[in-house]
């Protein structure tokens, strides 16, 4: 994985794209890479706002191994789950060009509020990634210190993160950590169905008013488990920023390099004092909503095949190769890190030993509490009632 910046270095800079600068076919999407690998040089959003990326060919094929190396881990999370090894798995395919753009544009200071399904924006921000596994195989609580990374627990309470995010941002304005090219901003992430919860409204309303320095990033993969769009909103869901008086804007949530470029501009936003802003990503869960889940039950394979044509990971190949960016020797190095990552995450993850039972009742509060004493007490009895137990 490329570490540090992309976009932050001058060395090496590709100067414009070497294919054809196009407009956008779309005012309401911003694209820089088309679905076929074309570079589009810049877009000019709805309020005049100039997006495009500079990046070296180093940064490019950064970008590169990014999506490839989280979509492998994510495949090997999944395939574990089905051999049993995992007690449920959210997968995030189709969904690596929205994490990894957004996640390569926060800066070191600026503070994440991940769903339960940002694995991408969690690679990127450091985190080994073994450490999801391990909540989801049952063994521990999946515990990072969100204060060293920049990124908050997953939180599986839909909606309930743009809440803390919102008085996490609020503590930052007053803390007076906003207002210079330093500043720190914070990013809240949820999904498309969380748009129509209370607790996604509220932290709309308390942003807004209290011109936070948060962008609410929304992945609209089109489904809340089976619902669908349609049953969430009647217009784009970027366009109900207004309604709480702060921009929205949307993005080819497919397209890394829009959303990198798009995501990077309204955290400088937020971090400058200028407020919050939502961005929905507009992208496709190409999987399961999770591994309980069957999909086919209610969509139809036309619409997943639609979706596989706009694949985030083949459009940013096609653009390496046309760009002769990256060689085939490049894409087998990268295909042969990510086989051997994921062959050392599965044999990290088949070594985590089995948590001791009764250590369920650490960590619930932090000076204890005799009520949890007690039940402890009747666990011991009773786990101690098993012939030969031990622990
Ligand atoms: C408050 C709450 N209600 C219901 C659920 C059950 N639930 C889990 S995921 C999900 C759908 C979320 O859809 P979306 O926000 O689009 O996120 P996605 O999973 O598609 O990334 C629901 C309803 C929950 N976890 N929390
Ligand atoms: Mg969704």
């Amino acid at each position: 994985m490329a570490k540090g910046d992309p976009g932050a270095s001058t060395r090496g800079r590709r100067a414009a794209p070497r294919s054809r600068k196009a407009a956008t076919g779309d005012p309401e999407l911003v694209q820089l890479l088309t679905p076929t690998g074309e570079r589009i040089e810049s877009v000019t959003g709805p309020d005049g706002t100039e997006y495009r990326v500079d990046f070296t060919d180093e940064e490019y094929r950064g970008l590169y191994r990014d999506l490839v190396l989280v979509r492998k881990l994510d495949a090997e999370a999944t395939a574990l789950q089905r051999q049993g090894e995992l007690g449920i798995w959210a997968s995030l395919l189709g969904q690596e060009a929205a994490q990894v753009g957004s996640g390569r544009a926060l800066r070191t200071q600026d503070m994440a509020f991940p769903t339960y399904r940002e694995h991408g924006v969690l690679y990127c921000r450091g985190i080994d990634p073994i450490m999801p596994l391990g909540l989801f195989r049952g063994v521990d609580q999946g515990g990072w210190d969100p204060n060293e990374f920049k990124f908050n627990m997953y939180t599986i309470v839909i909606g309930a993160q743009t809440l803390h995010a919102t008085g996490y941002a609020m503590g930052v304005a007053m803390d007076g950590k906003t207002g210079t090219d330093d500043g720190e901003a914070v990013i809240a992430y949820f999904g498309d169905g969380a748009t129509s919860q209370g607790d996604v409204n509220e932290a709309f309303v308390w942003a807004g008013v209290f011109n936070s320095p948060l962008v609410f990033f929304c992945q609209n993969n089109q489904y809340a488990i089976s619902e669908p769009l349609e049953r969430q909103t009647r217009i784009p869901l970027y366009r109900r920023a207004a309604g709480f008086g702060f921009p929205g804007i949307r993005v080819d949530g497919n397209d890394v390099l829009a959303t990198y470029a798009v995501t990077r501009h309204a955290l400088d936003n937020a971090r400058h004092g200028q407020g919050p802003s939502l961005i929905e990503a507009y992208t496709y869960r190409m999987g399961a909503h999770t591994t309980s889940d069957d999909p086919t039950r209610y969509r139809i394979a036309s619409e997943v095949e639609a979706w596989q044509a706009k694949d985030p990971i083949a459009r940013m190949k096609a653009f390496l190769e046309r760009e002769q960016i990256a060689d085939s020797d490049f894409f087998a190095e990268v295909d042969e890190q990510a086989r051997r990552e994921a062959i050392e995450l599965r044999e990290r993850v088949l070594a985590m030993p089995n948590p001791e039972p009764v250590t369920m009742f650490d960590h619930v509060y932090p000076n204890g509490s005799p009520l949890l004493d007690e039940q402890r007490a009747q666990f011991n009895k009773y786990f101690d009632s098993f012939e030969g137990s031990t622990h």
